[in-house]
Formats: structure tokens, sequence, C-alpha cells
């Protein structure tokens, strides 16, 4: 029989739905209020308005692009515009948020009204893949507000680190639309994929485990002459013959981070965008793109670290990066443990 790294759906004639779930969440925290809860329902909301739009993508003229380059310096799809406005109007009218960021706006919206959360996102991640239809997703992190409530939020809401984040997940718009998400390791990652007949998240994926190890590894080769020495040993190793450690290892990329870390946290392996001669700082963004996947791969019993060596007495984890500004870029290698730590032992060798 097949083994998933998941718990099995008790069988039953009427599944449980995100909506059910998230409740049942509230319920096991004493002292919640219903503000998180209220938050996380707009979440799903703007999940089930950004899936129609996407379903409709080849029809309904928003493929292609605008012709506007956004603060990245990356041309915008018509999608990514349309996702963006679909969560930040969302968000603001549920009037539970202080303060949004979002890669498509150069500065967060801050917002009065006394919401107790700061939501940054990546609406519409994997932008290159948009015309081609390969799946895409949005990626989402929730952090308490910093800031006295009754103020306007401020951008510090939004620049905590992810070891404070309240509840982090995505939304991966593949073969079918699934809605991932975690509010910490005590309560487990939870995988829920919409039924299109009726519009509904149900519990597919209960308790996601990352397995210890898995058997791909998942980087854009293309940059290996950009490389530093210590990475491209790393996929040198990866692509040996040795029966013991079960190598060589598939390779896996689809240059979609929710579809990449999907199927990481499922089957287990490693993803890895690292830093290179071209983007020194790497290319994936902390705040929307990296701590969220950090945040799901760590309580879900993986790893996530920044593929730096780990600094003597300091620590190399996503979440403990002290962010300095929205958009600030990250290198990420997240994944199963053990093969984490294989990437690890490959930096410390070089020193890189
Ligand atoms: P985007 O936010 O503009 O879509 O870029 C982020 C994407 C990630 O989804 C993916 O992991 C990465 O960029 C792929 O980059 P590359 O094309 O350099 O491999
Ligand atoms: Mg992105």
């Amino acid at each position: 029989m097949q083994q998933h790294s998941w718990r099995p759906v008790p069988p039953s004639s009427v599944g449980i739905t995100l909506e059910q779930h998230i409740s049942q969440q509230m319920a096991m925290s004493p002292g919640a209020t219903g503000h998180f809860t209220a938050l996380l329902y707009q979440v799903m909301l703007a999940a089930k308005l950004v899936d129609a739009r996407v379903r409709q993508a080849g029809l309904a003229d928003v493929l292609g692009l605008t012709g506007e380059t956004n603060i990245q310096g990356e041309r915008v799809q018509k999608l990514d515009l349309v996702a963006n406005e679909i969560f930040c109007t969302v968000l603001q009218r549920g009037m539970r948020t202080c303060a949004i960021a979002s890669e498509e706006l150069e500065t967060a919206i801050l917002l009065d009204g006394g919401g107790r959360y700061a939501v940054a996102m990546d609406p519409l991640d994997g932008s290159s893949n948009i015309d081609c239809n390969v799946t895409i997703g949005t990626i989402f992190g929730i952090w308490r507000r910093r800031s006295e409530s009754m103020e306007r939020g401020q951008d510090e809401d939004l620049l905590q680190p992810g070891s404070a984040l309240r509840a982090a997940g995505y939304i991966a718009y593949g073969s079918s639309t699934m809605f991932v998400y975690s509010t910490g390791a005590k309560f487990g990652v939870h995988g829920f994929t919409l039924d299109p007949r009726i519009g509904e998240f149900f519990l597919s994926h209960q308790d996601i485990r990352v397995p210890s190890r898995g058997n791909t590894y998942s980087v854009n080769e293309g940059n290996s002459s950009k490389w530093e020495p210590s990475t491209r040993k790393w996929v040198e190793h990866m692509k040996e013959d040795d029966a013991a450690s079960k190598r060589p290892y598939g390779a896996r990329y689809v240059g979609s981070l929710v579809a990449d870390a999907h199927r990481t946290l499922i089957k287990g392996g490693i993803f890895a965008y690292p830093a290179d001669r071209k983007s020194p700082k790497g290319k994936l963004r902390l705040q929307y793109e990296a701590n969220p996947m950090a945040f799901l791969f760590e309580a879900a019993g993986g790893r996530a670290i920044t593929g730096r060596p780990k600094p003597a007495g300091g620590s190399n984890r996503i979440l403990d990066v002290r962010p300095e500004s929205l958009h600030e870029r990250t290198p990420l290698v997240i994944g199963s443990s053990d093969d984490v730590e294989t990437y690890e032992r490959f930096l410390g060798e070089t020193g890189a």
C-alpha cells in the first residue's frame, strides 16, 4: 500500500471544510477572539476569487504582460495585478489587518481601524509560468501587529522575523487548487483541495510531515556558472552514483516556488535558490516567499536555511533572519532534514 506523508482523512460522505478546520483550531486556542479566524476566512475567500480568474486565464484576456515593470524590475503580468487587487481589496474590507505588504506594491498599505494583524504576500508567484499553464501560487505570512492597536499600522508590523509568524500558507493553482496552511508546529500543516463543483476547500492532506529524506533535488542549474564552488560541488554530489545513499537523486525544477516547495513538502527532497554572482543576496524575497515557506517546512518537521554556513554561536535558519526592508531577498534552502544537512556539509567544507 502506498505510504503517505500525511494522515488519511477519516472516511465520511461529508468532508471537513477549510472554514470548519479554522474554527476548530480557534476552539483549541484559549483566549482566541475570532479576529485571526476572520482574517483566515478572508484569505480563503481571496484564494477562491483568484482561482476563478486563473481557471479562466486563456479565455478572459488576463494573460500576458501589462507593459509595466514592478519595483523588482520585472515585467508585470496581468494576472499578477488581478491577484494583487483581489487580496488587497478583500483584506482591507475585512478590517482585521493593519498593514499589507505585497510583491506588487513598492510600499506597504498601512491601515487605520485597529486591525490586529500584518500580512505579507506574493499574490501570484511564478509569473514566468502564467502564460504556459504551469502551476502558479499565492504565498502569505501573518504576524500579530507590533504597534499600538488603535494606531495606523506601520512598516515595523511587517518587518518581524519569521519566528514571530502566527500563520503562513500558500495556495497552489495546479492540476487541482490546494490551500496549505499552518498556525505553527503545535497545530501542524494541513492541506485542503478545492472542490470546483461547489467552491469549497475540503481537508485532503491532514498533518503533512516532510519525509526526513527524499530522492529529488530542485535548483535552477542554468545558473551554475555563477554559483559559488560549494553549490556546484553539492549538485555534483547529488548526481553521483552511490547505492548506499540512494544517489543519484532525480532533478525536478518547475520555476514556481509554490510548485517546487509543495512537491518537496509532500515527497521530501530539497529545493534551493542559492546566492550567485548575479544575485549575491539570492532571488527570493524574505518576507513573502522565504519566511512563509520556512514556517511551513519547520512546522512539518523539515528545515529551512539561508544557504550560508552557521556562524559561530549563531543561526542560519531563515526564521531567525532580522528583516530590514519589505522586499529584501535571501538565498533559500528548504526540504527534508537529512537533505538540508547534506547541503550544509558542503557549505562547511568550502567555507563559502
Ligand atoms: P516571481 O515572484 O516574479 O514569480 O519570481 C519568483 C519565482 C519563484 O516562484 C521561483 O522559485 C523562482 O522565481 C524561479 O526563478 P528562476 O526563473 O530564476 O529559476
Ligand atoms: Mg514571487
